[in-house]
């Protein structure tokens, strides 16, 4: 099944960027032999302020025998962000065109943004930071909900230069404590707080935690904006946020009965509110011209070890690589309307709600809520309501979503989809086959991008009017991108075969360095295999040149000498009618070094049995081979994840162990799973 072949749709390809898989050669050859006469035609399509020197257009170095790691795109040249983003698209007449549709928590509560206006409130928020004492380099902290106000500050910050680092709204104040200490934030953007489902959060009151832990370590954030998004309908009048009273407006509960907001802590010294300062503010604000390879943003990620890392990405090269991933993976044309469910505090959104979007031209949407919310059909009725035509999503909402059965989905109108969009994590093929099948009625590619925070934009992805699809594989790389595999010994696995992903050498999007650690930075990603940049990931090569990513390296499971990932064992699990998700660990085991420990969510209305146990154990053995068979199945009614949907396979480790010392979880979305698979834990 999964190796079937799945071409893209004739009429899609006919109008694509790219048309067919020659070209995707022709271009992927250009891009990696000639990679200066490739992107500076690219580079040409936006303003550049001064443009980069022919001879210093790229350099690098990749190899730590030889010196310092580093990698220079556009030396030279200088341009603003915003400006390309916002003033070219309305010097070019889009100004009326919607930049952002904005969909609330409650799908009564929607709004919109154009181009002009979008320029205009990011103006007037620049010129806010520019009075609270904000210039070029500074570090913006920003901690706020999937509202429209929060590109506004992104782009105000890249306006004067200043770095922004965005910390996505669900996590603790310990974690954002710990980034704006770890950037030296001047300033911290939030809200008072947010509706998420029926679930009510309290942005404000979290960022009044963290600024006091921060200030306990000795670094002063000197102000906090705070954006009256709970409150902003108590103005009757359409003129100021009533910042006093009760919210009486669109909450989660949807009924109009909302309940009474807890008070938020304030402090006058340090507090102000969004709309206070940006009634003041003009509408107009010179930009600063940037080098190409001044910081653009600051991306924390989690490491392997405690702190977490501070990818940093850079302004020319970046640029044009969210644009041309962005055209040409999600085959973008005027008129589309492109939606990417993905929260904005990820690299996900960054790219591909924020930057790609914006640098075409495009209209998007801008989600607030939850695919669950009010009903699970959430996300196929902002499809029909906006007739979204891209739609970029994550396996794991995939699979939730598919447990629910196919009816929810076919209530809808979904007929304008063309491209659909997957990330995060390989996608299982059942998954695969379920979006294909159900979702895009059987004409639409799937791109299932393969990239990482530290990539910045899309490296192993299908091109949809290209690239024939195989369910589960990421295809091939993008432009600019040179993949290779690696054995343990740093060897070329040249033809088929399977062993550690790296890169030969740089594209414009990728990080330049962890913020404030070059060391780490290099002995992260450029030490273990000289001469390439290891993602961390595994892959294998098939026959015909498709890379199937396996899962993390440290996901890997080596049973009795095997090397095998727990991605090929989750996806036979999952093909099961009655499973609707499975995590995969390695349990020690004192013969076979390894054993196979599976946690299985069973479908909705499922008997999770002794029969169950045994057919998945059978499936694993026919699928994978007898080496492959799982000790244990155990039952897993939800698994631990992190909030960006990610399952923390360390925890499960743990579990499955027997070892409760399971460490830090406090970026799980729900902490009370980790107790909950202690007691279903089988003894054996
Ligand atoms: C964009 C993003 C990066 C890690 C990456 C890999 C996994 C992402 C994937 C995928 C298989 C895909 N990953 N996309 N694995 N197929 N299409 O998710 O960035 O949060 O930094 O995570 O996610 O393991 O190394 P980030």
């Amino acid at each position: 099944m999964a190796d079937k072949i799945y071409y893209p749709n004739s009429e899609l390809a006919k109008n694509a960027h790219c048309k067919s898989l020659e070209q995707y050669r022709k271009m992927h050859d250009r891009s990696v032999n000639n990679p200066v006469a490739f992107w500076s035609e690219i580079a040409k399509e936006f303003y550049w302020e001064t443009p980069a020197a022919e001879d210093k257009f790229f350099s690098y170095n990749f190899d730590l025998t030889k010196g310092d790691i580093f990698i220079k795109w556009l030396e030279g040249a200088s341009t603003n962000i915003s400006f390309n983003l916002l003033d070219k698209n309305v010097k070019s007449g889009n100004g009326d065109k919607i930049a952002f549709y904005w969909e609330g928590n409650d799908p009564d509560d929607y709004s919109r943004l154009t181009y002009r206006k979008l320029l205009e409130e990011v103006c007037r928020f620049a010129n806010v930071l520019k009075s609270k004492g904000v210039t070029k380099g500074d570090r913006v902290a920003i901690y706020m909900p999937m509202i429209l106000e929060l590109p506004i500050v992104m782009l105000a910050c890249t306006r004067i230069g200043a770095v922004h680092s965005v910390v996505f709204g669900g996590y603790s104040s310990d974690s954002l404590a710990e980034r704006i200490l770890d950037s030296k934030a001047k300033i911290l953007v939030t809200s008072d707080g947010v509706w998420r489902g029926e679930k009510l959060l309290i942005l404000k009151n979290i960022c009044d935690d963290a600024l006091n832990k921060v200030k306990k370590n000795g670094h002063v954030v000197e102000c906090c904006v705070v954006v009256a998004h709970l409150r902003r309908l108590n103005n009757p009048q359409g003129t100021k946020p009533d910042t006093t009273g009760k919210t009486n407006g669109v909450n989660g509960t949807s009924n109009g009965n909302a309940p009474e907001l807890p008070e938020i802590k304030w402090d006058d010294d340090r507090d102000v509110w969004w709309h206070d300062e940006m009634e003041e503010a003009e509408d107009k604000c010179y930009p600063v011209w940037m080098n190409a390879e001044d910081p653009l943003f600051i991306l924390y990620t989690s490491g392997s070890t405690g702190k977490p890392k501070g990818v940093l990405h850079t302004t020319g090269g970046y640029l044009i690589y969210a644009a041309t991933t962005f055209k040409y993976v999600f085959d973008y044309h005027p008129g589309d309307v492109y939606w990417c469910t993905a929260d904005i505090g990820w690299i996900t959104g960054h790219t591909y709600v924020v930057y790609g979007p914006l640098a075409n031209g495009a209209t998007s949407i801008i989600f607030e809520g939850t695919p669950f919310y009010p009903g699970n059909d959430r996300y196929w009725a902002v499809i029909d309501k906006y007739k979204v035509t891209q739609f970029y999503t994550a396996p794991t909402a995939i699979r939730s979503l598919m447990k629910f059965g196919d009816d929810l989905v076919k209530k809808h109108n979904l007929s304008t989809l063309k491209v659909l969009g997957s990330v995060g994590e390989p996608i299982n093929p059942e998954a695969w086959l379920w979006f294909y099948n159900l979702v895009g009625h059987g004409k639409c590619s799937i791109a299932d991008t393969f990239w990482q925070t530290e990539t910045g934009g899309h490296v192993i992805t299908p091109i949809p009017g290209a690239t024939p699809m195989k369910p589960g594989s990421a295809t091939f790389p993008f432009f600019g991108v040179l993949p290779e595999i690696l054995d343990e010994d740093g060897h070329l696995v040249e033809g088929e075969g399977e062993g550690y992903l790296v890169f030969r050498q740089p594209w414009p999007g990728m990080m330049r360095s962890l913020y404030g650690n070059h060391q780490r930075f290099q002995s992260t990603y450029f030490d273990k295999f000289h001469g390439y940049y290891c993602t961390g990931d595994g892959a294998r090569r098939d026959a015909d040149g498709y890379f199937w990513i396996t899962g993390r390296v440290d996901d890997m499971l080596n049973v009795s000498g095997h090397l095998m990932s727990t991605a090929e064992v989750e996806s036979v699990l999952t093909e099961h009618t009655s499973v609707a998700e499975a995590a995969v660990v390695s349990k020690p085991h004192p013969i076979k070094g390894q054993c196979l420990y599976c946690f299985v969510t069973p479908n909705e209305g499922a008997e999770f049995d002794k029969k169950l146990q045994s057919e998945l154990k059978t499936r694993v053995r026919e699928k994978i081979g007898p080496f492959a068979q799982p000790d244990v199945i155990q039952h897993a009614p939800g698994l631990p994840k992190t909030r960006s949907g990610k399952i923390m396979r360390r925890v499960l480790r743990k579990i499955a162990a027997g070892d409760r010392n399971v460490g830090d979880v406090s970026t799980l979305a729900d902490e009370t799973i980790v107790d909950l698979l202690f007691q279903l834990r089988p003894q054996v």
